[in-house]
């Protein structure tokens, strides 16, 4: 047993974490750094304390700082979010030997299942369907070729040590097979100091659905219905719901069993959810991920489960009080992911102020934020501004009450995902519930996106912004009107300035953004950020649009490019150098 919590993240997640502690009638503890000083989730807790410099809360770097203030305050357990401490294996370690429980599952069985190979074989040896594919490293072109021609094409080759969608090459046919096996080597062996590769069946146009599991430390392991996550965006999830459309009951059941098969071969405790891919009525795993999730919510919603509670209880030993019969799901729920991020710009980070903040209320709707009016958006941490949650006694209700809470939910001062959720709601296969991880691209095209512009409402106080857009309210025959006014003549500009960075490959990939200035000669950043790779040299010709810095926002990679051809003559910064938005970077001549 214990009675003090220390919640190692940060956000949404750290008061969704404190609420059910404080249920539990457990003391909660807050770790923040100084970009969070203001945060609801230091004013939320019973103490905080900080410990430095952002990311703080989210680096490996911290992993004593954590252990040594969970001591100082008292606490004898650490729950950390959905953080990558979460997934850490070392930290769960350092954990028991420091005597805190890490709430989570144990270091063996987080181990057991944390690469994706050794994952696939578990799932083999427990009886759970994986794609056809090898469960060994390829070692030639020609081994390829023929493992292709045995599973047929298209092949997918991936990094052994990949993860979250990086170091897959998709092969079309023989011809293709040397090129990508060389080049999936090269771009494994950067990435992740391993150039092992394998190969598997690639699944065309798949469903994301995954399972969520809850274990005891008595033996018990529940499956919890699954959740259809295939709206997503370059690996990042963007709407998420429960039950999948796609699923039978008979399905359901298959796919749950075999997660529990797989759950309970790896000795795991806790919560955590098996990734599938699902096409023509079959599934295949595909990893697990051993923590809570984002979208834990729209399973306790359909359950009537509070998982972060029973995170706590099985941890402190307390058996799970339900058999698998008694596990029924009600209803439909759907989640709404509401980043702070510009979806008519290639869902760019929109940093900025909150300055007008309103959630949605009513039957059946949930919010779980972790910003509120007057919050800065930190560069350091994920574009996540609060999630949107809504609960249906079908799946036509849940959607009518989605397009009603978006439309009641009012956040200004920074772009949104919210016109893009509006637009999704209202797209007929997404309502015939057929989304696949290809929905954005084909059903919500390129077009349909950019047509998502619009101007943001300027900062309080805020003279420039202020010039463009002002906001009225006006009765019109005693009828009232929110009147939002551009400025005569001016250009409604974005609140990222004239060209923000495009996210590029990696966690976020995109087409590049041209940095541009009123100074032809100043390569400029478009966004607040640090700069992490330098791709300019003073004397180095460049081409307009040839990528010369990368920079680090929210957690993703920006690429920002020449805005003209000619030659570099200075470089500004350093790698890891904190840049402004607007800053110059470079020269050119
Ligand atoms: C696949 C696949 C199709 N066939 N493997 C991407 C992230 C990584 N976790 C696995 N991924 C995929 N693996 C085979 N054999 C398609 C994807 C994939 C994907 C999977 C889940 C959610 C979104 C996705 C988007 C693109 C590709």
């Amino acid at each position: 047993m214990f009675s003090t919590v220390l919640i190692a993240n940060r956000g949404e997640i750290a008061l969704r974490v404190m609420r059910a502690c404080k249920e539990l009638g457990l003391r909660t503890v807050a770790v923040y750094s100084e970009a969070d000083r203001r945060a609801l989730h230091v004013r939320y807790a019973d103490e905080a304390y900080l410990i430095g410099p952002p990311p703080a809360t989210e680096s490996y770097l911290q992993i004593e700082r954590i252990i040594e203030t969970a001591k100082r305050a008292g606490a004898e357990a650490i729950h950390p979010g959905y953080g990558f401490l979460a997934e850490n294996a070392d930290f769960a370690r350092a954990c028991r030997d420091a005597g805190l429980i890490f709430i989570g599952p144990s270091p063996e069985a987080m181990a057991r299942m944390g690469g994706k190979v050794p994952a696939r074989n578990e799932a083999i040896a427990a009886d759970v369907p994986v794609v056809p594919g090898t469960t060994h490293p390829v070692e030639s072109a020609e081994e390829v070729l023929r493992l292709a021609a045995e599973f047929g094409y298209p092949i997918a080759i991936k990094a052994s040590a990949g993860g979250g969608g990086r170091g897959l090459k998709v092969v079309n046919a023989p011809d293709e097979v040397p090129a990508a096996y060389e080049s999936a080597r090269r771009e494994a062996a950067a990435a992740f100091k391993s150039d092992e590769v394998y190969v598997e069946k690639y699944i065309l146009n798949p469903r994301h659905i995954e399972i969520q599991v809850l274990a005891d430390q008595h033996g018990n392991v529940l499956y919890l219905g699954e959740r259809d996550c295939s709206i997503q965006r370059r690996h990042q999830k963007l709407i998420e719901e429960s039950p999948s459309p796609a699923l039978t009951p008979e399905l359901r059941t298959a796919m749950g069993m075999a997660a529990v098969r797989l759950a309970q071969r790896v000795g795991y405790t806790g919560a955590g959810t098996l990734e599938f891919l699902f096409e023509d009525g079959r599934f295949y795993f595909l990893e697990m991920n051993t923590r809570i999730q984002v979208e834990h919510t729209v399973t306790e919603q359909v359950t009537g489960i509070d998982l972060v509670k029973w995170q706590i209880r099985v941890a402190q030993g307390l058996p799970l009080p339900w058999t698998q019969e008694q596990i029924e799901l009600r209803g439909h729920a759907i989640e709404c992911r509401i980043n702070a991020e510009d979806p008519a710009h290639a869902f760019r980070p929109a940093l900025g102020t909150i300055t007008r903040y309103r959630e949605p209320h009513g039957f059946g709707v949930r919010v779980d934020s972790g910003y509120t009016e007057g919050d800065t958006i930190p560069q350091f941490y994920d574009s996540l501004i609060a999630k949107l949650i809504v609960w249906g006694q079908d799946r036509d209700e849940a959607i009518a009450r989605m397009r009603r809470a978006l439309a009641d939910f009012e956040i200004d001062g920074v772009h949104t995902t919210i016109p893009f959720h509006q637009l999704v709601m209202d797209t007929p296969a997404f309502a015939r519930g057929e989304a696949t991880i290809r929905f954005i691209g084909t059903h919500v095209t390129d077009a349909d996106l950019r047509a998502l512009e619009r101007p943001i409402a300027p900062a309080e106080g805020n003279g420039h912004a202020s010039a463009q857009v002002r906001m009225f309210d006006v009765e019109v025959n005693g009828r009232r009107f929110a009147v939002r006014i551009a400025g005569v003549g001016l250009p409604v500009l974005p609140v990222n300035g004239p060209a923000a960075a495009q996210p590029r490959g990696g966690r976020r990939g995109g087409s590049a953004g041209a940095a541009r200035a009123l100074d032809n000669n100043a390569v400029v950043s478009p966004i607040q950020g640090t700069i992490v790779a330098i791709r300019a040299q003073p004397g180095m010709p460049v081409e307009a649009g040839q990528v010369l810095f990368v920079i680090e926002a929210m957690k993703m990679e920006n690429e920002i490019t020449a805005p003209r051809a000619g030659t570099i003559a200075e470089v500004l910064v350093q790698e890891r150098t904190a840049v402004q938005a607007g800053q110059t970077l470079a020269t050119l001549r």
